[in-house]
């Protein structure tokens, strides 16, 4: 059998990890003959919970796991790695700043960016989950020079599964026959989840989104609000912020990434901004519509006609993320 690919989890004590492991070790993101060494990383605190996960792991029994390392240390978490999900992050707390989260955030994604540069392979591919996640990510890319910054992406996997789970229950369809939906921007309520390139296969044909559901006052306004606001639905209904979906985007992303999009479909992916795609500045980890080759090389989908109504919902989640980028160089000069 072919050498394991070697995947770094960090926040492996926590609940996305939890399922995402398993979802790993049993071949479904890399394929059913391709063996996975896993390199969990926690904090200190986490060290005990994260040996638990560990003993599980070897209790699963999986063929395709050829080893677990755990630690505490980012230089061995990251050694050689092939892919590194990054889900650790410094979780907001009752009564704490959007600026003391973003300036922890920063000196947890500054640490791993250098560790990253100093001990991962060359062409490791990142995807950060931890939020503020596209800052994040551009944070690590900047500390890891060494790495292209292309290869560092974060998740809006979960945002797009949300949205075409919706449109899936609107119009009374399989989930698997909503196609091209796409997720624009920044993982935050600012996205823009936008069906104007979305069709729906029924009957096979394939039906615009817009003319099989029927109803654009949805599409322009419940649909994207529901979608933006559903992190914090389940929150209110679980206690607990998404867990299981959460490592099923991640799975979806991760295996996309490693084996290519299917014929003719795209994938949301935040991914480094170079200034030439829909009129987004250079250098913002942005999500766009990419599509993969069978090799793991991704390109953005060009040529996309982008409405007036698009424009602006493509503009407002820029000045976000250009406010969090600003803060957090603010973070890294002081
Ligand atoms: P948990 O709080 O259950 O677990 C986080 C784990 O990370 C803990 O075990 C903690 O000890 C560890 N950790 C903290 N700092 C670390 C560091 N510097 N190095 C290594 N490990 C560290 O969170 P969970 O529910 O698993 O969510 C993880 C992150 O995903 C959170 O930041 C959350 O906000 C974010 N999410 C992002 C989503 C996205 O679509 N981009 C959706 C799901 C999720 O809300």
């Amino acid at each position: 059998s072919p050498a394991p690919v070697r995947v770094c989890v960090t926040g492996a004590a926590g609940q996305i990890a939890y399922t995402l492991l398993f979802s790993i070790a049993s071949g479904h993101v890399f394929g059913p003959n391709q063996p996975v060494a896993l390199q969990l990383l926690d904090i200190p605190q986490g060290a005990e919970a994260m040996n638990g996960v560990a003993m599980e792991l070897q209790d699963c029994a999986l063929p395709l796991l050829a080893e677990v390392i755990q630690t505490t240390n980012p230089l061995v978490a990251f050694k050689d790695v092939d892919y590194a999900i990054l889900l650790g992050a410094m979780p907001r707390r009752e009564g704490m700043q959007r600026k003391d989260l973003l300036r922890a955030n920063v000196g947890i994604f500054k640490e791993q960016g250098e560790a990253l540069d100093r001990v991962a392979k060359k062409s490791v591919k990142v995807v950060v989950v931890g939020n503020p996640a596209n800052t994040n990510a551009l944070i690590c890319a900047h500390y890891a020079p060494s790495i292209p910054s292309r290869q560092f992406t974060a998740l809006t996997r979960l945002d797009e599964n949300r949205a075409k789970a919706q449109l899936a229950s609107r119009a009374g369809v399989a989930v698997e026959n909503v196609k091209n939906v796409c997720i624009w921007g920044n993982h935050s309520n600012t996205q823009f989840p936008d069906v104007a390139h979305g069709y729906i296969v029924a009957s096979d044909r394939e039906v615009p989104v817009a003319d099989y559901v029927g109803d654009k006052a949805y599409l322009e306004g419940e649909f994207i609000k529901t979608v933006a606001m559903r992190g914090a639905a389940i929150i209110a209904a679980r206690k607990l912020s998404s867990a299981m979906s959460a490592a099923k985007a991640v799975a979806d992303h991760v295996r996309d990434w490693h084996q290519g999009t299917p014929d003719g479909e795209f994938v949301s992916m935040a991914v480094i901004s170079d200034g030439n795609m829909y009129g987004v500045p250079p250098g913002l980890v942005y999500s766009f519509p990419v599509v993969i080759d069978k090799k793991g090389k991704y390109r953005i989908v060009p040529g996309l006609d982008v409405s007036p109504f698009a424009r602006a919902k493509l503009d407002a989640t820029t000045a976000e993320l250009q406010e969090e980028k600003r803060e957090a160089l603010d973070h890294i000069a002081h």
